[in-house]
Parts: structure tokens; C-alpha cells; sequence
């Protein structure tokens, strides 16, 4: 008998693909639907998990984010909870009512938190890939902290007493962004086999944040790379003009977003050499969502982000609130690499 011939890329698949649409293809297969814009839509006989997002979007582009699966998809519903799944990954998103109120908040975000890592390990996919928050009045002040440091807090506690201990290690890539309008929404990705996460040489990890920041550092890694057969899939944490642990050019916008893209490519070329692929810095960028705190600012910006990215780039721009009052500007994305 032979030894079976593996690529060891085999092992790995992530059969997962991300759009900004107007409307759901016909034939697409989703796992999910984030709705961005001013106001809600209504869509009923959705069965698989679907959020609206309160954040005006600042141009024409598409503006519905839509997961979809290249393979069949299970779905299901727990409470609060709505979830998507196919062989590979779960697609799960959790939506909550507004809470003004910060210790009904961080109980909320709490229970949030406990909830999804349980369902995510009950299902069999316990390595978290990524997630968004969404919530109101992120800036909001009481008692001496803000609601961002709250959510924090309340995120950091879920985590650690689901994987006791000691847990850095496991955090994925995320975003935390400030709506104008609707309730708490967090969705996510999680695969069967864990991704590799990545923090960025230009920044301290953010769970190393001194408590200046807030009592409990933010739980996240900077990046999140996910092995797939055909291309890797690396996704970038919301970023800012943060260098180390402090915030660059209070009033720049366009100094923060130089800060922010250098920021970006370095995550993207340090995964890439360390990770032994291909690195194509801002270009290998396939989605790209910008947050920008000022409607005003857009019209400086906008060239000069997309004169730095290729061309077949989709991008959204939201407009949005973000978690320390001088930043004006947060990008996320997710960028493809091939293997060297
Ligand atoms: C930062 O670098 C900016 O708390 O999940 C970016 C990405 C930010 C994720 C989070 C926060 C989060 O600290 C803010």
C-alpha cells in the first residue's frame, strides 16, 4: 500500500466569501446579511442570520455586506442568537435592543459574549475567525468611563471565564464601531480548525493596552489569517492612527489615514514574510470598510485611500463614531494572499 499524497493545504478550507451587494444574488448560497444605512429594512422570511447596522453610508456603493458558502448551509436560531454553518465555518450574529443604561450594557455585551463562544464550541467550530461590534453612544461618558471601555470590560469577562486563564492566544481579528442609530449587533466567524493570529509591529496588541485605556484591555488581535485550499484569507482588525498605544494626529484626517494605511501594510507585509506567502501590501486588499467620524472629511479622504488600493478594491464607507474621541478615521478589510 501507498501512502496517501496530502497537499497540506487540503487540510485547511475556508469556503467563505464576502461581498458588498445590493441585493442577494440569485444561486448565492448566504450564511449572512449585514445591512449598513440610516434606517432599517425590513426583510422577513429570512431564515439565515441578518443585522442592521445604524451607520449612514457615505457614497452609492452597495451597502448590504453578504457572506455567502460555496458549500450546502445549515441554519438555526437560539434566542437572541441566529447561526449559519456549512462543513467549515459558522456564521453566527447576535442582535440586541438599545440599553442606555452602562451596567445593563455590559451585562448585555456579557451575556453576548458567553452565548456565542458557548454556541460556537457546542457546534463544533471553537476557533473564533472574527467579529464585528456594533453598538450606540459608544463615546458616551458615566462614572469615569465610556461606554467602549464598558463594552470592554463586559467582552473581557465573557472571554476569560469561557476559556479560563489565560486566552490572548485565541482572540481573533475584530472591529468595534460606534452606530447612530438601532440596537447592539455582533456577528462572527468561526471555523473548525483555528486560525492564526497576527498582531502588528507597529502597534502594541491591543490586550496589552495600559489602563489608561480603560480597566480592561480591548480582546482582540490585530489579524486573523485563515488557510484555505485555493488562497489564504487574512482579516485586518478595525485599524487607526495608532502607533504603539497612542493615538497620532488629533484634527489630521489625512495624517491619520497615511498613519492608518502604514498601519495596515505593515500587518499585511509581516504576515506575509513571516507566514511564507506572497506579499503584495495594500493591493492584496479584496474589501475594505472605512469609518469616518466626519461626513466633511470624506471628500479629502476618499482620493487619496483609493489612489493607495488596487483597482478591483470594494470599498464602503460608513459614517460612524470610533472608540477614542480623536480618531476620525478606522479601516478595516479582508485581503487575499497567495502562497509563495
Ligand atoms: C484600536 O486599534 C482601535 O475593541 O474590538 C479596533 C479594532 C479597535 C477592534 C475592539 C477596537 C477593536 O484600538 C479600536
Amino acid at each position: 500500500m501507498s501512502p496517501v499524497r496530502r497537499d497540506p493545504a487540503a487540510n485547511f478550507a475556508h469556503p467563505v466569501d464576502c461581498r458588498f451587494v445590493n441585493a442577494i444574488p440569485a444561486g448565492a448560497v448566504p450564511l449572512g446579511e449585514i445591512h449598513f444605512g440610516a434606517s432599517p429594512v425590513a426583510s422577513e422570511h429570512v431564515v439565515h442570520p441578518q443585522a442592521w447596522v445604524g451607520m449612514p453610508v457615505l457614497t452609492g456603493e452597495p451597502s448590504v455586506e453578504l457572506w455567502t458558502s460555496t458549500q450546502p448551509v445549515l441554519t438555526q436560531r437560539i434566542g437572541p442568537l441566529t447561526f449559519a454553518r456549512n462543513r467549515d465555518v459558522l456564521f453566527g450574529c447576535f442582535v440586541a435592543e438599545t440599553v442606555t443604561d452602562f451596567a445593563v450594557f455590559e451585562a448585555r455585551v456579557q451575556e453576548a459574549y458567553a452565548r456565542l463562544l458557548t454556541l460556537a464550541e457546542a457546534e463544533g467550530y471553537p476557533h473564533l475567525l472574527r467579529i464585528w461590534n456594533y453598538f450606540p453612544g459608544i463615546g458616551d461618558q458615566s462614572g469615569g468611563l465610556d461606554r467602549y471601555m464598558v463594552f470592554c470590560r463586559g467582552r473581557h469577562q465573557a472571554i476569560e471565564a469561557h476559556y479560563g486563564g489565560r486566552f490572548t492566544g485565541r482572540l481573533p481579528a475584530a472591529s468595534a464601531v460606534g452606530t447612530r442609530h438601532g440596537g447592539l449587533v455582533i456577528y462572527f466567524l468561526a471555523g473548525r480548525t483555528p486560525g492564526r493570529h497576527r498582531e502588528n509591529p507597529r502597534q502594541v496588541s491591543a490586550y496589552c493596552y495600559p489602563p489608561q485605556y480603560g480597566p480592561k484591555s480591548p480582546s482582540f488581535a490585530r489579524g486573523t489569517l485563515v488557510r484555505d485550499s485555493k488562497r489564504d484569507v487574512l482579516y485586518l482588525s478595525g485599524t487607526a492612527s495608532i502607533v504603539g498605544h497612542e493615538s497620532r494626529h488629533p484634527e489630521d484626517p489625512l495624517a491619520q489615514l497615511e498613519e492608518t494605511l502604514a498601519n495596515l501594510e505593515a500587518l499585511i507585509d509581516s504576515t506575509a514574510t513571516e507566514e511564507g506567502m506572497a506579499g503584495d501590501g495594500l493591493k492584496a486588499i479584496t474589501q475594505l470598510k472605512a469609518y469616518v467620524r466626519r461626513r466633511q472629511d470624506l471628500a479629502i479622504l476618499r482620493p487619496a485611500l483609493e489612489s493607495r488600493l488596487g483597482p478591483a478594491t470594494q470599498c464602503l464607507y460608513l459614517q460612524a463614531d470610533i472608540c477614542r474621541p480623536e480618531l476620525l478615521l478606522e479601516i478595516e478589510a479582508i485581503a487575499s494572499l497567495s502562497r509563495a
